[in-house]
């Protein structure tokens, strides 16, 4: 079993619901969900916007690829009703955006886990550090 650990964000409609409904979707499709912080309500980051963010952080096992958890988190999205994705690093208000941080392959967490640098996926997520919605609830589950 591989440990991930998955950022989760949203800024429209009844965002306790939104981060429920993927939670529930990652159990079904990525695996079991063994550890959830608090919802904790965040400024937008990076972008202008008058709805305020609702963010969390899960803990998950799962036998999936890295690249098959994003192909799979990227359905979750788009079946709860994410439209658009950010554009050439522009960001947008949406319903869901679930966030690969970090990735232990069978399970051995140690540092900062699994490095991949490719076009779709760059894990460890690049900015999680910077961003307090990120680090926040990631601390409370490590
Ligand atoms: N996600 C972003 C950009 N800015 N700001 C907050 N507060 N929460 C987010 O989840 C978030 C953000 C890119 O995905
Ligand atoms: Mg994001
Ligand atoms: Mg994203």
């Amino acid at each position: 079993m591989h440990v991930v650990f998955l950022s989760l964000g949203t800024n429209l409609g009844d965002k306790t619901k939104n981060l429920n409904d993927a939670i529930n979707q990652i159990e079904r499709r990525v695996g079991s969900v063994k550890a959830k912080s608090a919802f904790i309500q965040t400024e937008p980051w990076g972008f202008k916007s008058e709805n305020t963010f609702l963010n969390a952080a899960i803990k998950v096992e799962t036998i999936l690829s890295p690249i098959d958890l994003l192909i799979q988190t990227q359905r979750i999205e788009r079946d709860l009703g994410r439209i658009s994705k950010s554009i050439n690093g522009e960001y947008h208000d949406r319903i869901i955006d679930i966030d690969i941080l970090l990735y232990f392959e069978d399970g051995n967490i140690i540092g900062d886990g699994l490095h991949i640098e490719s076009p779709e996926l760059t894990i460890p997520h690049p900015h999680m550090n910077e961003r307090d919605f990120v680090t926040i609830p990631l601390k409370q589950i490590l």
